[in-house]
């Protein structure tokens, strides 16, 4: 199968919510040596975009969009292992706390955001969906960490986003951490007006943002 046919299979498989078709496209990228991260963007996460509008539109349901998501999971979760293979940094460049906002349950954006970090030389403690404000504020605390990355796919939640800085602020702990904040709805604009400290679009960029954050060079 060539590589443009592969991706566009990809993306059919998350539509058509067929988790073993996915997970076996995955394999089949790892084989060819394609770039897993390359593979989930380009081959996977059109796929679930498409599933997203449809459900907007109201020509797709909420069971389609939960096997497209679990098509999607099962994809990642081969893509994952090779993406940490990949990574080669083995200097730690900080630790980042990642959370989705209260509320949020969509882990699959926040999760890959985590597995690039964790490939990339960061030390990734990751809350996972649905974090209370003051959840994320103590483990920032324990930690000490560098970097809070904070997730929100719905537009109700990213108020959540807001809610963790003011909260950050009020335990005297914003001067010590930067905050990223990402997910669909996200916007640079949004991240400006809340007083984040970076936005990430997508994991690779994510990447590139906690780099400036923690001031490590290229
Ligand atoms: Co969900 N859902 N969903 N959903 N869902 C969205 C988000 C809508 C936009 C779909 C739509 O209407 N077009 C919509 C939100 C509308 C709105 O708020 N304006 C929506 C809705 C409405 C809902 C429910 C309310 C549906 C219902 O129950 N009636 C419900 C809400 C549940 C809740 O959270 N309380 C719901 C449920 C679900 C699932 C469970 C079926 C499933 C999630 C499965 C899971 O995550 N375990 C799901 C899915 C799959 C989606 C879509 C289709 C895909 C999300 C996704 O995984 N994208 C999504 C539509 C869409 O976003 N296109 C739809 C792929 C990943 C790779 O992208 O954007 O998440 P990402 O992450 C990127 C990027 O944002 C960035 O890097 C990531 C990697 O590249 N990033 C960060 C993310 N977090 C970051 C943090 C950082 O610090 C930095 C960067």
């Amino acid at each position: 199968m060539e590589r443009e046919e592969l991706f566009e299979a990809m993306a059919r498989s998350v539509i058509e919510g067929e988790d073993e078709t996915a997970a076996d496209l995955a394999r089949r990228a790892v084989e060819a040596g394609i770039d897993p991260l390359e593979a989930i963007d380009r081959g996977f996460v059109p796929g679930i975009d498409h599933v997203g509008q449809e459900f907007s539109r109201e020509t797709m349901f909420l069971p389609e969009l939960v096997l497209a998501g679990e098509a999607m999971k099962a994809a990642v979760a081969v893509l994952e292992p090779e993406m940490t293979r990949a990574g080669v940094a083995r200097e730690i460049h900080g630790t980042v706390v990642l959370a989705a906002a209260p509320g949020d349950i969509h882990d699959i954006g926040k999760s890959l955001v985590g597995t690039m970090l964790s490939a990339s030389g960061f030390r990734v403690v990751d809350l996972g969906v649905d974090v209370p404000v003051d959840a994320v504020v103590d483990k920032v605390r324990e930690v000490n960490a560098d970097i809070v990355g904070v997730s929100a796919l719905l537009t109700t939640t990213m108020l959540g986003q807001r809610d963790l800085i003011t909260a950050l602020g009020s335990a005297g702990l914003r001067g010590n951490v930067k905050v990223m904040v990402g997910g669909a709805p996200v916007t640079p604009e949004w991240a400006e007006e809340i007083g984040a400290d970076g936005f990430g679009e997508d994991a690779a960029r994510a990447v590139a943002v906690a780099r400036r954050l923690v001031g490590v060079e290229g």
